[in-house]
């Protein structure tokens, strides 16, 4: 493991004024979110999309990192040019989703376990070969009634630590994604309590995997309500508790934290990160490695059609540049208005 290249890498991922584009939907989620359009998902459709983001210039002025689903990682421009050259050549920093998605846990109903460790470590040479200098895994965590149970937790944070391990020692970067999801009807202390359980656990795993924490990027959820809460939290109590909550669990010799976005609309998940922003100083920098915050808007604005790619550029450029601000917390909500 080389720690201090490890270190220049997640410290460059997570850059205020820049953040990760989460661009790694499964084949099964980018096929709902095309759904959503009425564009066909075909081979050629998830690459034209995805190429039309990489070459957005303005937009990816302020993305530091991009997480790419394997499909991608592979994939060539319509001209022919490698899509990870087309990343690397904006300055921007390819990276990779490593786990196999999720598959119920066993004797816990209702859990899931992220699955994916079996041939990770063959796999990691060849993705660094490609390009990719950071990987991702992501553990989802429910919260109901009676869950999440200890061994969802455990098993979940113990998966993350022995893939942040294997990451390391193939020199890539891991980010380290232990998702509690917004799903639920709970309120937002019932998410800071969950949160700081997996988190705490989390650093714990770590620790004991021997993972060196100055080469990791934690993505974590901020603490938020769950979307049917029958009263969410505004955005300076988001911002105090998911603060504190960080505080709490996330030691100082982590570079850099990127939240994901869970659901959260476009402009709440940008007000949020710059309100905790605005709390600084900070001993980590905090940004964003949104999918859907990130998304949602350009793959409207494209809905499959070549005369629409400037359009949609145009829009992700101003969500990337909205994110970008909120990195340093200094978005203002009038902003949001005037077109990139
Ligand atoms: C882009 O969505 C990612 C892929 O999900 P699937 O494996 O289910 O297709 C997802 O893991 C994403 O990277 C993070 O959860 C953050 O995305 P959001 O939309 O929550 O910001």
């Amino acid at each position: 493991m080389n720690l201090a290249e490890l270190n220049k890498v997640a410290v460059a991922m997570t850059t205020p004024g820049k953040g990760i584009l989460a661009a790694d939907e499964s084949t099964g989620t980018i096929k709902k979110r095309f759904d959503g359009i009425n564009v066909e998902c075909t081979e050629d459709n998830r690459r034209d999309y995805r190429e039309m983001l990489f070459r957005s210039t303005e937009g990816m002025k302020h993305i530091a990192g991009v997480i790419l689903y394997d499909e991608t990682i592979w994939q060539k421009a319509k001209d022919g040019t490698p899509l990870v050259d087309i990343i690397k050549r904006s300055g921007s920093l390819p990276g990779i989703k490593v786990d196999e998605g999720t598959k119920p846990l066993p004797n816990c109903p209702g859990e899931v376990i992220t699955m994916g460790l079996d041939k990770l470590a063959d796999r990691l040479p060849k993705y660094y070969e490609q390009g990719a200098r950071f990987a991702k895994w992501r553990a989802v965590i429910d919260i109901g009634a009676g869950i999440p149970t200890y061994s969802a937790i455990h098993t979940n944070t113990h998966a993350l630590a022995r893939y942040a391990a294997l990451c390391q020692a193939a020199n890539i970067v891991p980010i380290v994604e232990p998702e509690v999801l917004m799903d639920g009807d709970h309120d937002i202390d019932r998410c800071f309590e969950v949160t700081q359980w997996a988190l705490k656990t989390q650093f714990e795993e770590l620790y004991h995997q021997r993972v060196a924490l100055e080469g990791i990027v934690l993505k974590p959820n901020m603490a938020i309500s769950g979307k049917k809460a029958a009263k969410r939290a505004g955005v300076e109590e988001v911002a105090e508790k998911t603060v504190k909550m960080l505080r709490n669990c996330v030691p100082g010799a982590v570079p850099g934290i990127a939240f994901l976005s869970g659901g959260q609309s476009d402009e709440e998940a940008t007000a949020h990160l710059d309100a905790m922003n605005k709390l600084g100083p900070l001993p980590w920098s905090l940004t964003f490695s949104y999918g859907r915050a990130l998304q949602h808007a350009p793959q409207k604005a494209w809905s499959g059609k070549s005369e629409n790619v400037a359009a949609a550029q145009r829009v992700f450029s101003h969500r990337a540049r909205m994110n970008g601000l909120a990195s340093m917390g200094q978005w203002k909500q009038d902003l949001e208005k005037k077109a990139a």
